[in-house]
């Protein structure tokens, strides 16, 4: 029993995600249909112990699917993410297609489930659900619960994100450039304009005229609607570094309230989705490696800002 799902872009680095996290919550689907583009239809996969052979993705995919998981870029999102709906999907899409777009939630289930209010399964009816940039959703897990106690003002966001979050194949171009730098051949830049390995730049999106690029923009913009807070000041600097897999972030919070660090620590113990690794004595912090394949965002390096009013070293 249970629902039927969808996963549209399976054959790329999110869509292989999606199924591991099928997998490692147990989810409980009736059937699973791989979709992907006409390039890769054919391909056979194994997932569960079945087989299955990827199939293209057209209109007509979405009959009697329950959920769809997109990721297959924002253009696809579009084009297929409204038909789906008017089958009676409900759509859970990774792209930024529609996440700014009024009525659309956009959701972090361990942060405003409430956005999902009257969306349910099985009901026949198809609504789109938006998930947040990578860049956010590791954000507010962390900001979250300390945001809930006391009100975030301002927060001041440095991120080092890993090759995962441009994709499968940039994930192949760092391996590829690693090898051939320390060859002495020149780097093959394909996914990226630049050389990546041994290297870190400014993030691939396009850099809009205000000087952010967009990126650290969807990190400003999506901050607001998933708090309901059109007042939080956000500014971000968003780096790509050469690390396979999981982003990690800088996170500098302003709040109106008083919060010390040892209840800043326990309220994060305490939150959903999120570990606290935060080891002075051994100088151990959370690290790229330490998290990679694992749900829970990790906490470190919690500590008051010596620069504000009232905090001393
Ligand atoms: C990245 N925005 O550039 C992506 C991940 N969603 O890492």
């Amino acid at each position: 029993n249970g629902p039927s799902v969808a996963v549209v872009g399976v054959t790329g680095a999110v869509g292989q995600e999606f199924l591991s996290v099928l997998t490692d919550r147990d989810f409980p689907y009736r059937s699973i249909k791989m979709l992907a583009s006409k390039r890769s239809a054919g391909k056979q996969m194994t997932f569960e112990g079945r087989n299955y052979t990827v199939e293209e993705l057209t209109a007509d995919s979405f009959d009697g699917v329950d959920i769809a998981l997109f990721s297959a870029g924002g253009s696809i999102s579009k084009q297929f993410g409204p038909a789906a709906v008017e089958k009676g999907t409900i759509v859970v899409d990774n792209s930024s297609a529609f996440r700014m777009v009024d009525g659309v939630p956009l959701v972090i289930p361990e942060v405003n489930p409430q956005a999902m209010h009257g969306i349910k399964v099985g009901m026949g009816k198809g609504a789109l659900i938006a998930n947040p940039n990578c860049s956010t959703i590791i954000c507010l897990m962390a900001a979250t619960p300390l945001h809930q106690r006391a009100k975030v003002l301002r927060m001041v966001v440095s991120t080092y994100q890993a090759a995962s979050g441009a994709g499968a194949a940039a994930m192949e171009e760092l391996e590829l450039q690693t090898r051939e730098v320390l060859e002495g051949k020149p780097p093959t830049c394909n996914i990226f304009s630049q050389q990546y390995a041994f290297n870190l730049f400014s993030h691939n999106a396009p850099v809009q005229p205000n000087g952010y690029n967009e990126e650290e923009m969807k990190l400003v913009k999506e901050t607001r609607k998933i708090w309901s807070d059109l007042d939080v000041k956000v500014t971000a600097t968003c780096i790509r570094v050469p690390v396979m897999r999981a982003h990690a972030e800088s996170v500098n919070l302003q709040f109106e309230k008083p919060l010390d660090e040892d209840t800043a620590r326990e309220i994060l113990k305490n939150a959903a989705g999120v570990v606290v690794i935060d080891d002075r004595a051994s100088n151990h912090f959370p690290t790229p490696l330490e998290v990679s394949n694992k749900d829970d965002v990790a906490v470190g390096r919690i500590r008051q800002d010596l620069s504000q009013e009232g905090n001393h070293g």
